[in-house]
């Protein structure tokens, strides 16, 4: 669960002006209709971002309507567009991508309905479009990635870089942070990038590929999330090579199976991103229909876990 401390609320001009917060009267909560168009079910962060949403709902007694896009924007946008029709209280999205989403966000708010942001945000000519973006630092969790890395190389690494989805906010950003530090290390080289979609299936292929071309030179890889990290893991050692040890893999979310892959040797880092959102989205979500000014944005604080630094009680209290 995540506690108050856990949070970083960053300050933000709230509702007020032609916020899209609803001008529709609250209802109890037991009555409350939330759509919410999750993105799909690409890795084991998204399933465990699904449960919480799902379980919080369900504790409070709201009447979830849940759409899987299966990765597809054109299925985020028809499952809004559904929303609208069947005239929920409030939408939570969490969208693919970060760009293209003011028409149809017009849609939702001439129809009255407010918007929760939830895991990645968006690039919008007005903001008034979503009221409130519960997420990670991305930029951060990459910066931190790359110190690192830096600190246990001494600033020496050949790197291959796993990105995420193409266009995804996570993926732009993380890929961003990373390379500022990498920038700052001589020694600090990305001899090959590209996206394994924040897929393990896909991240595996695309790291057997690249470890034919740069295999005698990589000597870390970064992947955007665990996922990634574990089918580059699955690659390095079809390849005859040892992960973790030979070829440093360091990554972001900090699910349960990269905690395994840690406790294996086989993974030195993961960044947490916590996904169990749930108890804030709702929230959120009541605060606005009982007519409060909600922060614009609010940040999750990630911490960073390392093969030398976990514990069994760290494991244990694993809750993804
Ligand atoms: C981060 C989230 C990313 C995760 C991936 O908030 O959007 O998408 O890091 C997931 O595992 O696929």
């Amino acid at each position: 669960m995540m506690t108050a401390a856990g949070l970083l609320v960053l300050s933000g001009c709230g509702g007020g002006g032609d916020d899209a917060s609803s001008s529709r009267p609250a209802e109890s909560a037991s009555k409350i209709k939330v759509g919410f168009s999750q993105i799909g079910a690409e890795s084991d962060w998204r399933v465990a971002e699904t449960a919480s949403i799902k379980a919080e709902a369900s504790s409070r007694g709201v009447d979830l309507r849940f759409s899987d896009a299966q990765g597809k924007k054109e299925n985020q946008i028809r499952a809004l567009r559904n929303f609208i029709t069947q005239g929920v209280d409030a939408v939570i999205l969490a969208p693919v991508d970060s760009t293209g989403w003011d028409p149809v966000l017009e849609e939702v708010k001439d129809a009255g309905i407010p918007v929760i942001l939830v895991d990645r945000g968006i690039e919008t000519t007005d903001d008034s479009l979503y009221n409130t973006l519960i997420a990670s630092d991305f930029t951060e969790e990459g910066r931190m990635a790359g110190r690192w890395l830096a600190e246990k190389t001494g600033g020496d690494a050949k790197i291959i870089q796993l990105e995420g989805s193409p266009g995804a906010d996570p993926a732009i950003e993380r890929k961003n942070g990373f390379e500022e530090v990498v920038d700052q290390h001589d020694g600090m080289q990305i001899i090959a990038s590209q996206t394994g979609d924040f897929n393990q299936e896909k991240g595996q292929e695309v790291m057997e590929a690249l470890m034919q071309q740069y295999g005698d030179q990589v000597t870390a890889v970064y992947a955007h999330n665990d996922n990634m990290a574990l089918g580059a893991i699955q690659a390095i050692k079809d390849a005859g090579r040892k992960p973790g040890e030979e070829i440093l893999v360091i990554s972001i979310d900090a699910v349960r199976s990269a905690f395994e892959a840690m406790q294996a040797g086989e993974l030195n880092c993961t960044v947490e991103c916590n996904p169990l959102l749930g108890p804030m989205a709702f929230d959120a979500v009541e605060r606005i229909l009982a007519g409060e000014e909600i922060e614009k944005q609010t940040v999750v604080q990630d911490q960073l876990f390392d093969r030398e630094g976990i514990t069994e009680e760290i494991v244990a209290s694993r809750q993804y």
